[in-house]
C-alpha cells in the first residue's frame, strides 16, 4: 500500500510512534510518505520506500497566526495525487484529523476516495483536545475519520467520556522494535556519570508540567540518601529551571545531571538501574516502555494507560500520583538488592517483548485493509 503518515516531527511520543511505524511499514513493503513540517527525528534515511513532503507555511504579516492546517491539507492533497496514496493515517488529532478531513473533501471533488484512519495519543485528547477552544472540531474530525484507534484502552475510555464519538475506537498499543535495539555500547560513557558503586537513575520527558517534574526530585531527593545513586535527567521543557532550582535548595544539585535533548537516549538507558515516570496524565509512556525493553525497572505513578505498560510487582510499581513517598520507598526496594533488581530487570524485558513491532503493525495492516 502506499500510506501517507501525517505527525509531528519532534522528539514527543506521537511523532516517535509514527515514525517507527512509516519504518515498520516499508520494511512490509508498503511505501511511506511522511508530511510534516520538518523531517522526523528518527526519521536517519529516506529510501526509495521512505519520502518526506515538507509542509511549507509561508510568513504573511497579515496572519497573527499562520494557517498550518491549510498548507498540510493542500499539501497533501497534491503529495495524494502525485503519488497515488492510498490511505492517510493521521497521528495526533490537532488539528491533523481536522487537515485529513478537509483534504479528503478536497479530494472527492476531484473524483479521488481518500481513507483515513486517526490515531489518538494523549494529549489531543486529555488536555489540549478536551479544551472548549478546540473541543467541537475535535469531536468533528474524529467522527470524520474512517477508523480511530487509541493507544491505550483507557485512552480510549477517556475519548468516549470526554467526546460524543459515535465510531468504533479500535485499541492499537504502543510498541517497541525490538530487533533493532541497540543493547550495548563498546563505550557506554557510564563513567562520565556515575561511579561504579553507584546507581544510575533515569527520567525522559519533554519537562512538561504534566511530567511532574519536580516529583522526580522528590522521589530521586528520597532514594539517594539510602542508596548512592545519580539521576539523569534526558529532554527539555519549561520545568527544566524549577526542577534544576529544587534540586539545590535540597542540596543535591551534584547529583542530578540535566543532559537536554538527546539523540542517545538508547546508550543512556543502557546503563540506567530505574526510571521515573510519575506523570499526572499518561496515555500509554512510551519513554516507560523504551526504558523496560533496555532491561530498566519503572517507578510510576498509575495514571491512564500506565498500567497497561508498567506491570505492578513485575517491572516495576504503580503508586498514586503524587505519592512521592511510596514512588521513593519502592525505588529504594528495588535498588537496595541486586538480586531483586535482576529479577525487575528481567520482569521489564518480559513485559517489553510483548508489545514488539512484530505483533502490532499487523495490527495497523488490517486496519488498513478494513478501509480500502
Ligand atoms: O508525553 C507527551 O507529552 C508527548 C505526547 C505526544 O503526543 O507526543 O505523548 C503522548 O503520546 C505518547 C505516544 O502515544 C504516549 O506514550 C504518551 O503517554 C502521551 N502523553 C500523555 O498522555 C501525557
Amino acid at each position: 500500500m502506499k500510506i501517507a503518515i501525517v505527525c509531528y516531527p519532534t522528539f514527543g511520543g506521537s511523532g516517535v510512534v509514527a515514525t517507527e511505524l512509516g519504518i515498520a511499514l516499508s520494511k512490509r513493503g508498503h511505501e511511506i510518505h511522511f508530511v510534516t513540517y520538518k523531517q522526523p527525528v528518527r526519521l536517519e534515511y529516506l529510501s526509495s520506500s521512505i519520502h518526506y513532503h515538507e509542509v511549507l507555511v509561508p510568513e504573511y504579516p497579515l496572519f497573527h497566526y499562520q494557517p498550518y492546517e491549510l498548507a498540510l491539507s493542500s499539501k497533501l492533497v497534491r503529495v495524494v495525487q502525485k503519488h497515488k496514496i492510498d490511505i492517510l493515517h493521521v497521528h495526533y488529532a490537532i488539528p491533523h484529523a481536522y487537515a485529513g478531513f478537509m483534504a479528503q473533501q478536497m479530494l472527492l471533488e476531484e473524483g479521488m476516495k481518500l481513507p483515513m484512519m486517526t490515531t489518538l495519543h494523549g494529549t489531543d485528547i486529555t488536555l489540549v483536545g478536551s479544551h472548549s477552544f478546540y473541543k467541537p472540531a475535535v469531536n468533528f474530525s474524529i467522527n470524520k475519520s474512517d477508523i480511530v484507534t487509541s493507544v491505550s484502552e483507557s485512552l480510549k475510555n477517556d475519548t468516549l467520556d470526554i467526546f460524543d464519538i459515535k465510531k468504533k475506537i479500535e485499541v492499537v498499543p504502543n510498541f517497541i522494535d525490538i530487533s533493532n535495539l541497540k543493547e550495548s555500547f563498546e563505550d557506554c560513557k557510564r563513567h562520565m556519570v556515575a561511579f561504579e558503586d553507584e546507581k544510575v537513575i533515569t527520567h525522559v520527558s519533554n519537562l512538561r508540567e504534566v511530567k511532574r517534574l519536580t516529583d522526580v526530585i522528590e522521589i530521586f531527593y528520597r532514594i539517594q540518601s539510602k542508596i548512592k545513586s545519580r539521576l539523569i535527567i534526558v529532554g527539555d521543557g519549561p520545568d527544566r529551571e524549577k526542577a534544576a532550582n529544587l534540586a539545590k535548595d535540597l542540596n543535591i544539585k551534584d547529583r542530578v545531571i540535566f543532559l537536554g535533548k538527546s539523540n542517545e537516549v538508547e546508550r543512556i538507558l543502557c546503563y540506567s538501574d530505574l526510571f521515573l515516570l510519575p506523570s499526572e496524565k499518561e496515555s500509554f509512556g512510551l519513554a516507560a516502555l523504551e526504558a523496560m525493553a533496555h532491561r530498566v525497572p519503572i517507578i510510576s505513578s498509575n495514571v491512564g494507560g500506565l498500567p497497561e505498560v508498567n506491570k505492578h510487582g513485575i517491572s516495576g510499581y504503580l503508586s498514586n500520583v503524587g505519592d512521592i513517598d511510596d514512588m521513593a520507598q519502592n525505588g529504594i526496594k528495588i535498588l537496595s538488592d541486586d538480586n531483586v533488581l535482576n529479577k525487575f530487570k528481567a520482569g521489564a524485558r518480559a513485559i517489553a517483548e510483548q508489545f514488539d513491532v512484530e505483533r502490532v503493525v499487523c495490527q495497523y495492516e488490517k486496519l488498513y485493509q478494513k478501509m480500502i
